[in-house]
């Protein structure tokens, strides 16, 4: 039997091709699938950000990641096996969030983690009795199964490991489907098993994509001080509160930290209430304490903005981006906020009539990447779009670029640091424009 795991990229750019990642990062979810996958059963990765698809190859059961941006991608190539009678399962947090809608393009949908029944569907498939719905749940990653990481060989992956030491978070954003999808908690596994995985790996640099490393501080340090002897390079994604926490903030140090995806979200403590970012309003002043805490470690920072909730204006996202290129952050992001399905911030939207593109944006033809798919409170959508864009472009400007190089704390506290940053930034900015307004889906 053959299983083939799948990718889907995002849609086509807007010269008309399909959208080749050229940061494109290892598929974790399709290398730990295929780790959980029983022995004796032939597995192959196609991934889409790079891999031409070919649907008349042969397979016995084609398996989807879909995420709520490559729906329509994952719909296109799901059609294309079925109508040659190739069965297809989709899982993921699409798959999760909207299952009704998954399922009219899949012989089956899988709902949730799929540590516990991921080996039943693959028994099922063989047995020619696929069930049309899967839940397997949520809770601790892998239990001890190893990512494939031999399929990723060949498919040009930067060169950093992906893993993960837990999943889910415990804080409550409205906007957020993480939190939804493992209702408010966090599953995290032993410390011994990740320096395992480590240890059976090659690569010293790593990235913990955990939603928030450090939600449950105790198991975070008590990770970090088994990472310590490795002598590894890592970044994951943390909330802002850990940057008051000295003792996390020198164990980062002394585990190889090189800095962090934060979640700034907004200067305005108005937004980050309506956001119910509790974590970011304790004890705020602008994030001053925060950042020269973070600079004092020597923290290379991934600051993430979230512009478009009920008090933003367009004079507060350009300030937004003022703020983030005179704090020289390593990189940023500006995203757009968007209503992901079934989050609390998507009914709201919903019964105020404030949706857009009839509500399913990630469907809708018209719909680009990185447009605004709801209105604002105090702009228009377009307004809102445009804003942003201006941010990703004066962001990512040689200028900026320049400027936030010359951080002595940070950006250039070392050769290695250094030499992060001039590689990335270019390579961050090429890809902002390459994504900036992509269709979804090819077609
Ligand atoms: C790492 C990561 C990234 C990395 C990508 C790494 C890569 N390999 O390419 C980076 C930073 C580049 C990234 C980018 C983006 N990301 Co991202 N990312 C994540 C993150 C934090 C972890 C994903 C992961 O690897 N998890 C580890 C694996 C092992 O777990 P898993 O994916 O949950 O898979 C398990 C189950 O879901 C299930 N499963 C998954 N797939 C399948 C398939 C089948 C067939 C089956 C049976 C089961 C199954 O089994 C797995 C094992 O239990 C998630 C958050 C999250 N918790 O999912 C966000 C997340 C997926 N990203 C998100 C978004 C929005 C984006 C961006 C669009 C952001 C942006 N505006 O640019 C981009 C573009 C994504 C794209 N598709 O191109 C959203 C998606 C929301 C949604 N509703 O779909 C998430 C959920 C974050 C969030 N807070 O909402 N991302
Ligand atoms: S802190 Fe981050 S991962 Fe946690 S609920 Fe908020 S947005 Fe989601």
């Amino acid at each position: 039997m053959l299983v083939t795991f799948i990718k889907p990229t995002l849609g086509r750019t807007e010269r008309g091709d399909r959208f080749i990642d050229d940061a494109r990062m290892e598929p974790l979810s399709l290398g730990v699938l295929a780790g959980l996958t029983p022995a004796g059963v032939d597995v192959r990765l196609l991934d889409d950000r790079i891999d031409e698809i070919d649907y008349d190859e042969p397979t016995d059961l084609v398996a989807i990641n879909i995420e709520t941006f490559t729906a329509r991608r994952a719909y296109e190539i799901a059609d294309e096996y079925r109508a040659r009678s190739v069965p297809v399962v989709m899982g993921g947090m699409h798959a999760t969030l909207v299952p009704d809608e998954v399922a009219e393009h899949a012989d089956a949908v899988f709902s949730g983690d799929a540590e516990a029944l991921w080996a039943q569907v693959v028994h099922d498939a063989h047995e020619g009795r696929l069930r049309s719905r899967y839940d397997g749940g949520v809770g601790v990653p892998q239990q001890g199964a190893l990512p494939r990481r031999d399929l990723y060989a060949g498919k040009g992956y930067l060169p950093i490991s992906l893993l993960q030491f837990g999943r889910g978070c415990i804080n409550r954003c409205e906007y957020c489907a993480v939190t939804e999808y493992f209702g408010h908690r966090q599953y995290a596994r032993p410390a011994a098993d990740v320096v395992a995985e480590i240890r059976e790996q090659s690569l010293r640099s790593l990235f913990f994509v955990d939603d928030n490393l450090v939600a449950d501080p105790d198991a975070a340090k008590e990770l970090m001080r088994a990472l310590v002897p490795l002598g590894i390079r890592w970044v994951s994604q943390v909330s802002v509160d850990h940057a008051r926490d000295p003792e996390m903030l020198q164990l980062m140090v002394e585990s190889g930290c090189l800095g962090n995806v934060i979640g700034f979200e907004s200067l305005d403590p108005e937004n980050l209430q309506r956001m119910h970012k509790a974590t970011n309003l304790r004890g705020f002043d602008t994030y001053a304490d925060e950042v020269a805490a973070l600079r004092a470690h020597h923290l290379q920072t991934w600051a993430a903005f979230l512009v478009g909730y009920e008090h933003e204006t367009l004079e507060s996202v350009a300030a937004t981006c003022d703020w983030a290129i005179a704090q020289r952050f390593t990189f940023a992001a500006f995203n757009v906020l968007m209503p992901y399905p079934s989050t609390p911030l998507y009914a709201r939207l919903a019964e105020e009539g404030r949706l857009l593109y009839d509500g399913r944006w990630w469907l809708h033809p018209e719909y680009r990447f990185n447009h605004a798919a709801f209105t604002p409170a105090r702009m228009t959508a377009d307004e809102l779009t445009e804003a942003a864009w201006e941010c990703r472009r004066r962001w990512s400007s040689p200028a900026s670029i320049v400027k936030r190089a010359f951080e002595p704390h940070t950006n250039m506290a070392s050769l290695e640091r250094f030499a992060l940053y001039c590689a990335y930034n270019p390579l961050f900015r090429r890809e902002a424009f390459k994504k900036q307004s992509m269709h979804l889906g090819t077609q």
